[in-house]
């Protein structure tokens, strides 16, 4: 049995983060699939014995159920010793991007990539709204990533992890990617670090509707 159990299904961006961290972190885990696209998060009994929040990801290690993407990260970098901060200016530097991340980079870009990419909603006023916040969260990632090979100085670290959940994620969502050069840059960065998988790899379940 592995120490780690992570809720999570394969589209999920949010679960990929944690995902991501225990592989590269080369920490056995185990998948407990998620049928969100049926519903479970939204049933009562999951919210009452998963998480009362409704959401994915969760982690369960040394019976504790933890939830929040970053704070699992931050969790996960404190047990493991890896890709945490070194020093409490790297630790605000870090907590800075995870936040930006959950408040816009992730939040805006996955809603879009759901409604449009995933549930083919078409164009809306709400895809183009949603599409705007997501492409001006990635400029300012893409402008900071021009002057550091990531987020966080010269390795990477949970802030990467928390930023990559979404962009390898292959639905279309109107926005071009090469407008950003220097956040492609870094996920080729990520992609070439030792035992890197793609999400629909990595999780178990559909990854379409
Ligand atoms: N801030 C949360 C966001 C998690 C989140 O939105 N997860 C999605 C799946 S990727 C979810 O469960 N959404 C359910 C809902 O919004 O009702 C985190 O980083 O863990």
């Amino acid at each position: 049995m592995s120490e780690f159990k992570l809720h999570c299904f394969a589209l999920s961006g949010n679960a990929y983060k944690v995902a991501l961290f225990l592989t590269l972190a080369q920490k056995p885990w185990e998948a407990v699939f998620v049928d969100f696209l049926n519903g479970e998060t939204k049933t009562q009994a999951w919210r009452d014995t998963v998480n009362e929040q409704g959401e994915v990801p969760v982690l369960e290690h040394r019976g504790q159920r933890l939830s929040q993407s970053a704070l699992i990260l931050d969790y996960l970098a404190e047990v493991t010793g890896q890709f945490g901060a070194q020093t409490p200016e790297e630790k605000q530097e870090i907590w800075r991007w995870m936040l930006f991340d959950n408040h816009k980079f992730t939040s805006y870009y996955a809603t879009l990539r759901f409604l449009y990419g995933i549930q083919k909603s078409g164009e809306t006023d709400v895809t183009r709204f949603l599409r705007e916040r997501a492409r001006a969260a990635y400029q300012v990632v893409d402008a900071h990533l021009a002057k550091t090979p990531f987020l966080v100085g010269e390795r990477l670290t949970i802030a990467d992890l928390s930023l990559a959940g979404y962009v390898f994620m292959p639905e279309d969502t109107g926005l071009d990617m090469h407008d950003f050069p220097h956040v492609q840059a870094w996920k080729a960065r990520i992609q070439i670090l030792p035992g890197w998988q793609h999400p629909y790899d990595l999780m178990p379940g559909p990854t379409s509707l």
